[in-house]
């Protein structure tokens, strides 16, 4: 009922786990696996480990809204394609995602996971808001391109059988969204779009310490939970309507029940992401949800996640 294909792979459900929270070890990639996820994704890489920004670097309210500038604390990429990592996905596909410093890095970090047999696919994070001194790379609509085309390029990449997609910030008006989906259009490496990472450079205060609720960046960070999923919506339809029909689009931002889920069905989504819920919930979050669709479908009389798809009904 809920499997789906992206790209090269057959995914046994639709739903998944996001880049970022409880995927920075071993021990979290295989808790994933051992749940109802249909995949599991690592924690974005460096070339090297790093610890990221200063703590507190997180704040959370429960069912409303998330804040982080974890500033990518990872292990570097070698622990994310070593045996034992691969090894804790058990025979679900295993996804590595890449936030390098620079091109260069992230160049390296392909041709280093491009050759590990027992990763599926590669996400290549795009849209990071919380590396000081970096702005947020699909932003800079040159900047983009120019990655895609090395990327492109790339001899490994071109020569794996593995899926491929980019990670995309929020974008919140219509020139934006279609320069966006007119580049990535150009690139026929790419197999899906995830849209979307974390709502950047938010702030929450702390009301009795007058002062930012996170210390890194004087407070601002990355929005995420429930308070994202209308932007996340937005960002879905708008991709799906944008981009030529061979590109998936991957639908995350606050997602926390079936009923999201299907919604992001609806707007074209052919696979989702949990982030912030999977963050707070743990990975039961994905039993969860998963039975919640499955409900949901079934009260609506939809076989599969395949006749969802994209059929929102429009005004009259
Ligand atoms: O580690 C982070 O600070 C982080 C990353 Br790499 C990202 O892509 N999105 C986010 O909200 N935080």
């Amino acid at each position: 009922m809920l499997r789906t294909s992206l790209g090269p792979l057959t995914l046994e459900s639709c739903i998944y786990n996001a880049s970022g929270p409880r995927t920075g070890s071993v021990d979290a990639l295989g808790k994933i696996a051992a749940s109802a996820a249909g995949a599991v994704l690592a924690k974005s890489a460096t070339v090297a480990e790093q610890s990221g920004n200063d703590l507190p670097r997180t704040w959370q309210a429960d069912k409303v809204a998330s804040l982080n500038s974890e500033g990518l604390p990872n292990k570097g990429i070698g622990y994310y394609l070593a045996p034992d990592a691969v090894a804790a996905a058990g025979t679900k596909p295993y996804l590595v995602s890449l936030s390098g410093h620079n091109l260069a890095d992230n160049l390296a970090m392909l041709t280093e996971a491009v050759a590990v047999e027992g990763v599926a696919g590669i996400e290549l994070n795009l849209a990071c808001p919380n590396v000081i001194g970096h702005p947020i790379i699909a932003y800079d609509f040159d900047q983009l391109r120019d990655v895609l085309t090395a990327v492109q390029a790339h001899a490994g990449l071109r020569a794996s059988d593995k899926l491929f997609g980019i990670k995309m910030p929020p974008y919140f008006d219509g020139p934006h969204f279609e320069k966006a989906a007119a580049i990535i259009n150009e690139f026929d490496c790419v197999h899906f779009v995830a849209s979307i990472n974390t709502i950047g450079n938010a702030l929450v205060i702390d009301t009795e310490a007058e002062m930012p609720a996170i210390r890194p960046k004087n407070g601002f960070g990355g929005l995420s939970g429930p308070a994202v999923k209308y932007t996340a919506l937005a960002n879905v339809k708008k991709m799906r309507e944008l981009l030529s029909p061979r590109i998936a689009v991957v639908g995350v931002g606050g997602i926390e029940s079936g009923e999201d889920v299907f919604n992001m069905l609806l707007c074209g989504a052919t696979a989702v992401q949990i982030g912030t819920c999977h963050w707070i919930e743990g990975p039961k979050c994905f039993d969860r949800i998963t039975a919640e669709l499955e409900a949901l479908l079934q009260r609506k009389g939809y076989a599969s996640v395949n006749d969802v798809r994209g059929k929102l009904r429009e005004w009259s």
